[in-house]
């Protein structure tokens, strides 16, 4: 495979405003994603045999990742991979609620949307420094919302992302200063659910 690269956004960067501002959002993609996707292909450098995987696979088997670069990779394999989730799983016009399996499975999961809204925004408020909070399935269907440490992937535990919010630093102070809770609570506002709905089914069949 050739160098991972930086994934164009789908919608421009004033696009989600007012939830998350266009400077936010421009930092946030050229600078910081690409910061991770360059390490992560510096890293690779001396592994060919590892540059023939993708970001997914790579962070989802650290144990195959040589001690030498397993650091580097699990922070910007896993950087690449949750931002890239990340910049898909919003949209500025998308439906304001999900439908169909996947609200089954939060209800069944959490007892409505506002309260698996509750539990992940009250993940991503008791993060302890940089991270992300998220709603993870397993391949049975079973949802459960889980936090991790810096750029740590659910992947890496076995599990499947289908929703992430970003809780580092960078993806709100311009704007939410050091109201993290309050971006938090905003943020669903741009959640693309109909991709989320994709990727909780791809989950399940996979
Ligand atoms: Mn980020």
């Amino acid at each position: 495979m050739s160098e991972h690269t930086l994934p164009t956004l789908p919608y421009a960067y004033n696009a989600l405003e007012p939830v998350i501002a266009a400077r936010i959002m421009e930092l946030h993609h050229s600078k910081h994603h690409a910061t991770y996707v360059t390490n992560l292909n510096t890293a690779l450098k001396e592994y060919p045999d590892l540059q023939s995987k993708s970001a997914e696979q790579l962070v989802k088997d650290l144990d195959a990742v040589p001690d030498t670069i397993k650091a580097a990779v699990r922070n910007n394999g896993g950087g690449h991979v949750n931002h890239t989730m990340f910049w898909e799983i919003m949209t500025p016009d998308g439906a304001k609620e999900p439908t169909g399996d996947l609200l089954m499975a939060i209800q069944t999961g959490f007892g409505s949307l506002d309260d698996l809204k509750a539990k992940v925004n009250d993940a991503g408020a008791k993060r302890f420094g940089s991270g992300w909070t998220w709603l993870v399935t397993d391949a049975a269907g079973t949802l459960e919302v889980i936090s991790t440490p810096n750029q740590d992937s659910p992947l890496t535990e076995g599990k499947t992302p289908i929703l992430g919010n970003d809780v580092w630093e960078h993806a709100y102070y311009l704007q939410y200063e050091n109201r993290r809770p309050d971006y938090l609570k905003a943020w669903w506002e741009v959640v693309n659910w109909d991709v989320v709905a994709e990727k909780y089914s791809a989950a399940k069949v996979s």
